[in-house]
């Protein structure tokens, strides 16, 4: 089972994704929890370059070192993990790299789909939650936040990384739910059970499983 979180900086994700890995816990599933850019030395030492550093990357070096960071979890770490029966839960993947590089930045979509399909072998998640919030509301819940390099790009930006996701979420619905994050935690929670539930056990209730 491989499980991903996806939207705007300050959405919820890191939340969820916690909330997410106690109720697959209480269902029996061993669970790991991942976060990208990062998740091995590799890839954690490339998160501080992109998030922290002063090197002023372009988008292209951007999108490369995302890939290169994303490439080296999947190969040394979620390929094994699904593979060995884990419940793998990740605080963002690919769709991050279209919405981001691709719509955010301006890069060519096709070109961000070869990349990230270069970097994942083609590994897909089985589910991804896109937490739909304004942009407004998620920066004053992040409000007393440090900003990292991307987070710095300012409203504009972030407006067409949302247009991205809403159309990513068009192309594949199957995959890419949409959750209103806009919500209380349990609120939100609530709908990304409902989901779980209806897809992975649907002989059960939601509401046995509720926070
Ligand atoms: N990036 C990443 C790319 O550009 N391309 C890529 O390919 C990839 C992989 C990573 C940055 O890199 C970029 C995107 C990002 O800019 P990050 O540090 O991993 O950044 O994390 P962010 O995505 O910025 O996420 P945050 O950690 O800031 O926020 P989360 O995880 O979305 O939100 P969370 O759970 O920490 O919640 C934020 C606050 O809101 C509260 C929480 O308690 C918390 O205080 N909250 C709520 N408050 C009210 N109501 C609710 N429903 C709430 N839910 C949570």
């Amino acid at each position: 089972m491989f499980i991903t979180f996806e939207g705007i900086d300050g959405c919820g994700k890191s939340t969820h994704t916690k909330l997410l890995s106690d109720f697959l816990n209480q269902k029996g599933y061993k669970t790991l929890i991942l976060r990208e850019p990062g998740g091995t030395d590799f890839s954690e030492k490339i998160r501080e370059i992109l998030l922290t550093s002063d090197f002023n990357l372009n988008p292209e070096i951007e999108l490369l070192l995302f890939e290169a960071a994303r490439s080296h979890l999947t190969q040394n770490v979620i390929q094994k993990e699904l593979e060995s029966g884990t419940a793998v839960i990740s605080d963002r993947y690919f769709d991050s790299t279209t919405a981001y590089q691709g719509y955010g930045r301006g890069i060519n979509i096709d070109l961000i789909k070869i990349c990230n399909y270069l970097a994942t072998k083609g590994i897909k998640p089985d589910i991804t939650f896109y937490l739909d919030l304004e942009i407004e509301e998620a920066l004053s819940r992040s409000k007393d936040r440090i900003l990292d390099n991307i987070e710095k790009s300012g409203n504009n930006f972030f407006e067409k990384v949302v247009e991205g996701y809403k159309k990513i979420a068009d192309e594949e619905p199957e995959r890419v739910i949409i959750i209103n994050a806009n919500g209380t935690i349990e609120e939100t929670y609530n709908q990304i059970i409902a989901h779980i539930n209806k897809k992975f056990f649907s002989n059960t209730s939601s509401n046995n499983n509720e926070k």
